[in-house]
């Protein structure tokens, strides 16, 4: 097993029954991010992710179109794989809950819980919502007696069924949720969830019989697990739960579970007292974010209002798409998605305060040095607020991540882009060039440069992993890219005389038809 520190990130793992949209992708970008940016920081990281297959919707999406669920699903998980690559998703695993190795996982789980009589048979009797796979009770519905996340209307069941004592775990689980503020963030969603908690937990029904695609209760094979204590456990499938308990030691519990708002209930109430009753330890943070919106409305496909992430991507690129989600949106807050914000964001901060300045810089050092960067003499005025700006920067930056504030982040790297663009109108490079006694302060201000690019393209890279490496080639570095660190991104790191490459353009200008 590695001797670096472990860190275990997974995203939800997402229903094969739709075409996925730009709201998976942020979630999945996110997550991604963090994973980059941990890996950068030299954490032996593992991130997971992956699709729940089972469940009557599926089943009945399958039958409609004549064929086996799994033949409906394989082709829609295809599709999802094809958009991580294209959005440049590090996954170290993809789980699939219809593989065997999972299957194995969720009835070793419920025999144990079976056995040590934590589940029970009883009957039925309820509301369920077959969109989200949700049980209700009459007063949790809404105002129109529908299902209260997606108000559409509730079937009335009974049938013969087994569960799982949750009522049990009830008083542990809201005295770890007090004892670990760490636990349900951002704070707001730990609120609810300890109020939901204080109302009183019911025993949870964790078998179905209405229907077979799912996987058998294995005592009682008419039944199958429902569908969520059959999906929270992904996260335990790929770690080695079942055969490598080195590796399943050493990378739980995991460090984030990074999950839509209106899951947060099922990861840490479920999942907490499934994990309770499994005598495991609880994920460190359950991390609730907010969800795209247009036009005030959750991006859904029963809204109808959904970003295709593929086309956009295609339009614009991974990395543009990237850079919006992340900038704009506050991580834990609900936030608009436009094209003309999209477009925006590439015009002013990727073409013109980044593209520009590489370009600039890497111009200027073939016209005036022929692309070798030497360190020149002295340390200006300039340049000491430059180098200054660097370090805080770094520092800033580290703490922004570690905490888990992307947009904040990416911002305090933007300001140094920002920053070094001011540096070169302060010292005016095509002065300095034109008087022999400058020779050398213009070749401290090329080294700035090139070092403030080189700096910029570390602190960028969890978030545009294509440009930071493309610019990191631009520079002339030969050195593999994937062996950059965080540590990197200290002042200094450009050695004298270093030679850079030719300039290509990051991203073209994107001319907005009136
Ligand atoms: O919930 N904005 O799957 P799912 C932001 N299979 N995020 C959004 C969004 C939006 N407009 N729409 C959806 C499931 N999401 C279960 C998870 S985990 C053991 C099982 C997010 O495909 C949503 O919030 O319906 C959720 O976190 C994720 O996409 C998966 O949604």
């Amino acid at each position: 097993m590695s001797e670096k520190t472990p860190f275990y990130i997974t995203t939800p793992i997402y229903y094969p029954s739709a075409k996925l949209h730009i709201g998976h992708a942020y979630c999945t970008t996110v997550a991604d991010t963090i994973a980059r940016f941990k890996r950068l920081a030299g954490y032996d990281v593992f991130f997971l992710t992956g699709s729940d297959e089972h469940g009557q919707k599926i089943q009945q999406a399958a039958e409609k179109e004549g064929v086996t669920p799994l033949q409906y699903v394989d082709r829609i998980v295809a599709g999802f794989q094809d958009l991580w690559r294209l959005l440049g998703i590090s996954y170290d695993d993809f789980i699939r809950t219809s593989e065997e190795r999972h299957h194995e996982l969720v009835q070793a789980i419920f025999q144990q819980i079976y056995d040590q009589g934590d589940i029970y048979k009883g009957e039925y009797k309820g509301l369920y919502c077959t969109p989200c796979e949700s049980y209700w009770t009459k007063l949790q519905l809404d105002e129109n007696g529908c299902c209260p996340d997606c108000h559409r209307p509730v079937q009335e069941v009974a049938e013969e069924a087994y569960f799982f004592r949750m009522s049990k775990y009830a008083d542990r689980l809201l005295a770890y949720i007090n004892e670990h503020p760490d636990f349900i963030q951002p704070v707001s969603r730990r609120n609810e969830m300890i109020a939901f908690i204080e109302q009183g937990l019911e025993d949870l029904c964790v078998s179905r019989t209405s229907f077979d695609w799912g996987i058998p209760v294995p005592f009682d094979p008419k039944h199958v697990v429902y569908v969520w204590f059959d999906a929270l456990t992904n996260y335990l499938t790929p770690i080695g739960y079942m055969d490598d308990k080195a590796k399943f030691n050493h990378y739980w519990p995991a460090d984030v579970h990074l999950v839509g708002k209106e899951i947060v209930r099922f990861h840490t109430i479920i999942w907490g007292c499934m994990l309770m009753a499994l005598g495991l330890d609880l994920p460190k943070k359950v991390y609730g974010h907010g969800w795209l919106i247009v036009d005030g409305a959750k991006m859904s496909k029963s809204v109808g209002n959904v970003v295709d992430p593929i086309a956009l991507i295609e339009e614009f690129g991974a990395d543009a798409v990237r850079y919006f989600l992340l900038r704009e949106i506050t991580l834990g807050q609900d936030g608009n998605i436009s094209r003309d914000a999209l477009i925006g964001r590439i015009n002013s901060d990727l073409a013109n305060d980044l593209g520009n300045l590489l370009h600039r810089t890497l111009s200027m050092a073939k016209k005036y040095r022929g692309g070798v960067i030497t360190k020149g003499a002295g340390r200006t005025d300039f340049d000491a607020v430059l180098e200054d700006m660097a370090a805080a920067t770094f520092a800033d930056y580290t703490e922004q991540m570690e905490r888990m504030e992307l947009s904040a982040a990416i911002k305090t790297a933007w300001a140094l882009i920002s920053r070094t663009n001011k540096y070169i109108d302060e010292t005016a490079p095509w002065t300095l060039a034109k008087d022999e006694a400058k020779a050398a302060e213009l070749d401290s201000v090329l080294y700035h440069l090139v070092e403030s690019l080189r700096v910029t393209s570390v602190l960028i890279s969890p978030f545009l992993p294509v440009t930071a490496r493309r610019i990191h080639g631009q520079l002339g570095f030969t050195s593999d890219f994937d062996s950059v660190q965080l540590a990197d991104a200290a002042w200094g790191g450009t050695p004298d005389g270093h030679t850079v490459g030719s300039a290509e353009q990051l991203f073209p200008r994107i001319e907005i038809e009136k």
